[in-house]
């Protein structure tokens, strides 16, 4: 059975016969179906006998395979006189409601900015916040604007400045990017591509008490 796509080691032979496995192998154009190996939903030839399905889920399989490529780290971004680097943000736990992002902001020019908000994909608001230790408690707060100097390099991170995403309409896993959108006075909207790390990612101090 489907002799010629095993010899081949490409399929696993979960589908019924030599015809499932043929139209199997036509649909996608070669036979490297491996992907029966790790998704159980396809060994049912129920499923098989279905072309829409399974093109639709082979292309989002290819899609994630494309999305899972991407670089693990996020770009620099220039937009005038300011450069953001590595643009990260915390994995979240399933039913969390913020998130936060981090990145360092340098101002080379003679002329100061402010980042005073933003906008992104996955939450309802950004907002900045400000970290603090009060009477030995961590507490933050939100603040109107972040103020970037001339000459000077401000660190968003843990334990300090950062921006929430507020309102998270999916939780954020490792890996992921999150587009958002930060808004300076001077700079205008620059868009920024967070690379989302692990929950206990810390990339500098601590931060605890993280919660709204
Ligand atoms: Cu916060």
């Amino acid at each position: 059975m489907c002799a010629d796509i095993a010899n081949r080691g490409a399929c696993n032979c979960s589908f019924q016969g030599p015809a499932d496995c043929t139209r199997a192998a036509s649909l996608t154009g070669r036979p490297s179906i491996t992907i029966n190996a790790h998704s159980p939903r396809w060994a049912s030839p129920a499923v098989a006998f279905i072309p829409e399905l399974i093109m639709t889920r082979f292309a989002f399989i290819a899609a994630l395979a494309v999305f899972m490529a991407a670089p693990a780290e996020a770009q620099d971004i220039t937009a005038g006189s300011l450069k953001i680097s590595a643009p990260w943000i915390r994995a979240t736990p399933k039913g969390a409601s913020v998130g936060g992002g981090y990145m360092t902001i340098a101002n080379s020019g003679t002329a100061g900015d402010r980042l005073v908000g933003g906008t992104s994909d996955v939450s309802n608001r950004l907002e900045i916040h400000e970290m603090s230790m009060e009477g030995g408690v961590m507490k933050m707060r939100p603040v109107a604007g972040l103020d970037i100097k001339p000459g000077q390099t401000v660190e968003l991170k843990p334990g300090g400045y950062h921006v929430m995403f507020v309102g998270l309409r999916q939780p954020l896993e490792q890996g992921q990017h999150v587009k958002a959108t930060l808004r300076f006075e001077k700079a205008g909207d620059v868009a920024v591509d967070f690379t989302v790390k692990g929950i206990g990612a810390q990339d500098g101090g601590p931060s605890k008490a993280h919660g709204h």
